[in-house]
């Protein structure tokens, strides 16, 4: 299986370019199930230990089914499928371009949520137009044992979120635990308390903001689905966030945001209305780190990862 491997903002992904499972033909969405029902050995190969860990995002090279793309793409991680992933994506495009597959400008690529517009800048960086974004609850508000009342919103992003100021953490790395401990805390209490996303749909990430020390808008902590959380802004966890800031009147439509992650990586942000819903941007750069073989020797008793 050839890989290339980039990271965004310090958040890694690992692009599967030859070798991936044939998962057919058809939408996005249905080739995920094929992956997530037929495949998931292969998942967690990719990006588990001991070839990946748990911070390592997976992307599948795929054949576009919506027009006009010049390609799809399917994200995963130590547990499971994303809808999008914003710091992922910016990956792809540059990993695509190390590939001589595309040259700066704009190009459409597919995604199980929908078509993803990137932009590949002169200087390298990426802009990507992202899926709709949209708050659907506003301060909600639930008992999280060990920690008391915690009030956030719920915002969709390219993936389900839990949108928290005010809770009183530092956000330093050194930190990293507690946020951690936090976080899945908080997750949990919103599962047990039916508090979701649209059709029920799990909220397996949490956001939480402060404000940052170096002059970005705002500072967050994003824990993803498998505890690791994102060492970038977050490219759809900054959706969310523009979502939340429109629908309260804090951001103006263009209006530019600028996001820092936990370790001080920076996306620059905005959006534009589309009816009620925000039509996200969020720039920032890539760089690509590896061109490897993963290999596979079935005698190896951990071939398919610690699982
Ligand atoms: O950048 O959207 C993102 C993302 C999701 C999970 C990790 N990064």
């Amino acid at each position: 299986m050839s890989i290339i491997d980039s990271h965004t903002g310090g958040e890694p992904t690992r692009l599967i370019i030859d070798g991936g499972p044939d998962l057919g033909g058809g939408p996005l969405a249905e080739r995920r199930e094929r992956f997530r029902r037929d495949f998931d050995h292969v998942r967690s190969a990719v990006v588990c230990e001991p070839r990946g860990s748990d911070v390592l995002v997976g992307a599948l090279l795929c054949e576009s089914f919506a027009p006009g793309c010049v390609a799809g793409v399917i994200f995963f991680n130590n547990v499971a499928y994303l809808g999008m992933c914003g710091h992922g994506m910016i990956g792809v495009v540059v990993s695509l371009a190390f590939m001589g597959r595309i040259g700066p400008g704009r190009h459409r690529i597919d995604t199980p949520v929908g078509v993803v517009e990137a932009q590949l800048h002169e200087d390298g960086s990426v802009t990507i137009d992202n899926v709709a974004s949209y708050r659907t609850r506003h301060a909600v508000t639930v008992q999280v044992d060990g920690i008391g009342a915690v009030t956030g919103d719920v915002a969709w992003g390219g993936n389900w979120f839990f949108l928290v100021s005010g809770h009183g953490l530092a956000l330093r790395r050194a930190n990293v635990d507690a946020l951690t401990a936090y976080c899945v805390a908080l997750r949990d209490a919103l599962e047990a308390n039916g508090v979701s996303g649209d059709d029920g749909a799990l909220i397996d990430h949490i956001e939480l903001f402060d404000q940052s020390s170096t002059g970005a808008d705002s500072q967050s902590f994003v824990l993803c689905p498998g505890k690791a959380y994102d060492r970038s802004p977050c490219g759809t966890g900054t959706s969310a966030k523009l979502a939340c800031l429109a629908a309260d009147g804090k951001l103006a439509e263009h209006a530019g945001w600028r996001q820092e992650s936990i370790i001080g990586s920076v996306f620059e942000a905005s959006y534009r209305y589309d009816g009620e819903r925000i039509m996200p941007s969020i720039r920032g750069k890539a760089w690509v780190n590896a061109s490897a073989q993963l290999l596979f020797d079935e005698s190896d008793p951990f071939v398919w990862g610690i699982r």
